[in-house]
């Protein structure tokens, strides 16, 4: 396959672009309307300096949604199912958002800026429009906006280290998932301990996206004495650690105890969150499905999936494997699942993939790694 991406307003550009480019990027992957850089043309290095070292991502598709005004606070709660009056400024939760259906519709960071501001950091589905709609449902006064905010991630052991080499030392005492405003030569950042990894690292959150390619540069240049290089969210280290992608392990029915979600929503949250009553009955009957990983027993190193394999059971059909991966550290084939809440682990299926071949594997605990 040789294609290119048609050129359209529709599909926006991150602001470090070019400079991704410059650097090699060979892949994409559409998310939030624009493109995601996927892969630099070395995958083997990308992980293990993920691993060992630290790696820079261009994760601008990580879109925020801005909720500020009067009620804003109000209306943050309305939407997540999770108790928020313990959620302090310049700090972020990790939350699931849910429609009236209790089904999983997003799994954002939700960063809170001040007492009646917030960001919901989204994964790939289109945020603006549904709180917008709440908020006007529940007549709310609110102002609901993208903000020009961009997030680039560096990732890895050596993260703190390079981040302070460009940040200064302050940055080490930024606990997990909390964050504060900084800048470099004018360039403003909102700089948090977080990211799509379990290998540590920040995120820096770029507010101004005239500065994209400035503050690729300097991370570089910062980077460099720890060997930095371009990587993106390493779904073979993301299979590993059992970190949900959303849209790819969840379907249109997937709740969110069905994904190990379940810490992050409170049953006595109040009666007006969205999706509430739903958790509840779904929570009182009891999960039909869960998530495990697999052990995949097939010959060679299984590349990323990009479609669903089904799992059976003395042929009929027990779950689907919703992403697969050769694991560097393992040295196995690994999936995560979504099953039958019967098919406990340490199980022995068949797993039957797209292009028809098939395979045994075991059923184990998330995560891997
Ligand atoms: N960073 C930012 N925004 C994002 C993501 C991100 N938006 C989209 C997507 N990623 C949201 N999804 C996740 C999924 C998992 C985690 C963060 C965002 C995560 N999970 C840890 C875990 O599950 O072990 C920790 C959760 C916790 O400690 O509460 O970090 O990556 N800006």
């Amino acid at each position: 396959m040789a294609f290119t991406i048609s050129p359209s307003p529709r599909v926006r550009r991150s602001p470090f672009f070019s400079a991704t480019v410059e650097d090699g990027v060979a892949s994409f992957s559409p998310y939030n309307h624009m493109l995601m850089p996927t892969g630099y043309g070395d995958p083997e290095g990308e992980y293990w300096r993920l691993i060992n070292g630290v790696s820079m991502w261009d994760v601008s598709v990580e879109r925020q949604v801005e909720i500020s005004g009067p009620d804003a606070a109000n209306l943050v709660q309305i939407l997540v199912p999770r108790k928020l009056d313990k959620l302090k400024v310049n700090v972020g939760w990790y939350v699931p958002i849910c429609d009236h259906r209790g089904t999983i519709i997003n799994d954002p960071i939700l960063l809170k800026l001040e007492e009646n501001r917030y960001w919901f950091s989204i994964a790939d589905s289109d945020m603006l429009l549904w709180t917008r709609a709440i908020a006007a449902e529940r007549e709310l006064d609110v102002d609901i906006f993208e903000p020009d905010v961009s997030p680039l991630a560096i990732q890895g052991p050596k993260a703190d280290d390079v981040v302070a080499a460009l940040l200064g030392e302050s940055i080490r005492e930024i606990k997990h998932f909390q964050f504060k405003p900084m800048s470099v030569d004018g360039i403003p950042l909102m700089v948090a301990r977080s990211g799509w990894s379990k290998q540590g690292g920040f995120e820096l959150y770029l507010m101004d996206a005239s500065r994209g390619y400035d503050l690729w540069q300097k991370i570089k240049v910062a980077g460099e004495p720890w060997g930095i290089g371009p990587g993106n969210p390493n779904a073979v280290e993301r299979v590993e650690s059992g970190l949900l992608s959303w849209g790819g392990d969840t379907d249109d029915y997937t709740n969110p105890f069905e994904v190990r979600m379940e810490r992050y929503v409170h049953l006595d949250a109040p009666d007006d969150v969205v999706g509430i009553k739903a958790l509840r009955e779904i929570h009182a009957a009891g999960i039909k499905r869960h998530q495990v990983g697999v052990f995949i027993n097939v010959d060679g190193q299984l590349e990323y999936i990009d479609r669903v394999s089904e799992l059976q059971m003395d042929g009929s059909v027990v779950g689907k494997i919703t992403a697969h991966a050769w694991s560097r550290r393992l040295k196995r084939n690994i999936g995560i699942a979504l099953v039958n809440i019967d098919l406990t682990v340490g199980k022995t299926v068949e797993i039957v993939f797209q292009d028809g071949r098939v395979a045994d594997g075991i059923t184990t605990e998330l995560p891997f790694i």
